[in-house]
Formats: C-alpha cells, structure tokens, sequence
C-alpha cells in the first residue's frame, strides 16, 4: 500500500515521510513510566541509551520527563526541566539525529528546543498549556498532536466512543485546525491517535486495524503501541494480572503492532526496541513496495 509522501525539512533535519516508515526511539527519564520506567532514570544512563538507540537506527529521539501512565499523577515542570534538559544538551552534541520532547509544557519545551531538541511532542495537542502554540509558531519546529481522552489522571475510567476512529480522526482534525489558527503550519505538523491514551483494549485494536482513515487529515501520521497495556493483556497467562513490558513476547507483539501500523499507514512509529523495529520495518517497506 503506497502512503502519501511528505517532505520535512527544519532546522538542518530532513525526514521524508512515507516511503521508508520512520523509527522514533523512546527515552523516558521517569521513575514510573508505561514500559521502562525508572531503568534510564539519571542523566548518564540515558544518555548512553539515546545513543545506542541512535546508532541502532533510530529517525528521532524522543525524551520525556513525565510519565503519562493511567493514573499518573502531574511533574512540576521544574522538575521535568531538570530530568531532560542535560540529557538533550549532550545528545543534541554528540548525534546529528533530530530530537523530540516529549512534554504538555511550553516551559519545558521552551527549554529543551535551547538544549538542542527540535520537535515538539504534546500528547495534549497544545490543549494543556495555552503558550504551547505560540511557541511551535515562533520555533517553526515539526509538532505532534495526539489524541487523548481526558487527562493520564482519568483516561481509563470507562472510556466510551460510538465509533472510535471517527471520533479521533474529527479530534484531530479540529487539532490541525487549531494549531494552524497558532500559526503553525501545516508542514510542520504530525497526528496521532494516541494508542492507549483513554482507549479500552477493543478501541486500541479497532484503531489499528482503520489507521487508514487517519490519511484523509492530509498530514503524516505518528503511531506508539510499543510496550502498550493492551498488547500485554493479550499475550499474558490468563490467571496473572500483568506481565513484565520487556518479556520477548510483549516485544513481539510490539514489532506485529508497528508492522501493522505501518501496512496500514503510519509514517513514523514510536518503540522502545529500535534495531528490532528497524529489521522488521525494513522487510514490512520493501513488501509495501513490490510490485
Ligand atoms: N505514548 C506514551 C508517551 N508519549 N507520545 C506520542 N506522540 N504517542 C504515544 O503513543 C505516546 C507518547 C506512553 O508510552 P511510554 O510510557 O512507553 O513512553
């Protein structure tokens, strides 16, 4: 299935979209993240792993300071500041690779594009913080906008659609809308529907199997299920109430997401295991490619 390609050049980055899908690397610097929380928690450690992932292949390098887990309660943006800003300002010397922050905050975003960082990832779709906009306008850095039900403090309490993918398809429709009424460009600008963010298992599923409706916005799509609740519930023993998020069965089942996703559309997908990802993106392309 041939994508519509998209041509994004900031900043010194070039990243085209839609011929070969895009592997952004996940670095949460957070003590209680979905999947990796705690791990890459001092600024060395994660440092040594947007490096690795880097060379592993990664497009973009995507750093968070604030876990949005179910039921995660909010960071101060002093303390997110202090988590991610030394982290980006030595990735940002050491990899030509371009760096995302991952943050609701236009505070720390503001900080982290100084650190080096040049997209911003608001999983709120500028609708926490009203200077967000503004300050991807004045920046003229790629955003992506993502789509959420509620907030990390109440998205799972019974999330209900009539039809799902419409209903988060017309979000970010108006999402796009919105930004560009900021004065951000449209160019500039990447959705996403936000697997796992106030979604039950069967929204999850429903969503990635009609990403294609998704490519009607007329802008690059993002998706991230790596590690992701639903993919753990389906692969756990039916007795356990959980299972660990980087057993290799859960990396799998993350792999059999992103190929899906990417058959189905995404231009860019968000994991934790790069080289793996990479691998298996490579062989999903070249299908999507033949003649
Ligand atoms: N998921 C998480 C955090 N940030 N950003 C975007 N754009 N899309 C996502 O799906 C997304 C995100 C939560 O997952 P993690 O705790 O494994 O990073």
């Amino acid at each position: 299935m041939a994508n519509r390609v998209y041509d994004l050049t900031w900043k010194g980055h070039r990243l085209v979209l839609g011929l070969r899908t895009c592997v952004m690397g996940i670095v949460n610097i957070t003590p209680d993240s979905f999947s990796d929380g705690g791990r890459f928690f001092d600024t060395r450690t994660a440092v040594a792993h947007g490096l690795a992932l880097a060379a592993a292949g990664a497009d973009i390098i995507d750093i968070g300071g604030e876990s949005t887990r179910p039921f995660s309660d909010p960071v101060a943006a002093e303390e997110e500041i202090h988590r991610v800003v030394p982290v980006i300002e030595e990735l940002a010397q050491r990899i030509a690779v371009p760096i995302s922050i991952d943050t609701t905050k236009s505070e720390v975003a503001r900080q982290a594009l100084a650190a080096g960082a040049s997209i911003i990832n608001d999983v709120s779709a500028l609708r926490v913080d009203p200077a967000m906009g503004s300050l991807a306008a004045e920046e003229d850095v790629p955003v992506i906008l993502m789509h959420m039900l509620g907030t990390p403090k109440t998205m799972q309490v019974q999330p209900e659609y009539r039809d799902v993918v419409a209903a988060v398809r017309d979000f970010l429709a108006d999402a796009v809308t919105r930004a560009e009424a900021q004065g951000i460009d449209r160019t500039r600008l990447v959705v996403d529907p936000g697997i796992g963010f106030g979604k039950t298992f069967a929204h999850n599923l429903t969503l990635l199997k009609g990403l294609a409706a998704f490519q009607e916005l007329g802008v690059p799509l993002l998706v991230g299920a790596s590690r992701k609740a639903f993919i753990r519930n389906l692969l756990k023993p039916a007795d356990a109430k959980d299972i660990p998020a980087d057993l290799p069965a859960v990396e799998a089942g993350s792999l059999a997401a992103a190929v899906t996703a990417a058959m189905n559309g995404a231009h860019i997908v968000r994991v934790h295991d790069v080289a793996n990802t990479r691998a298996a993106l490579t062989l999903t392309d070249a299908i999507r490619h033949a003649s």
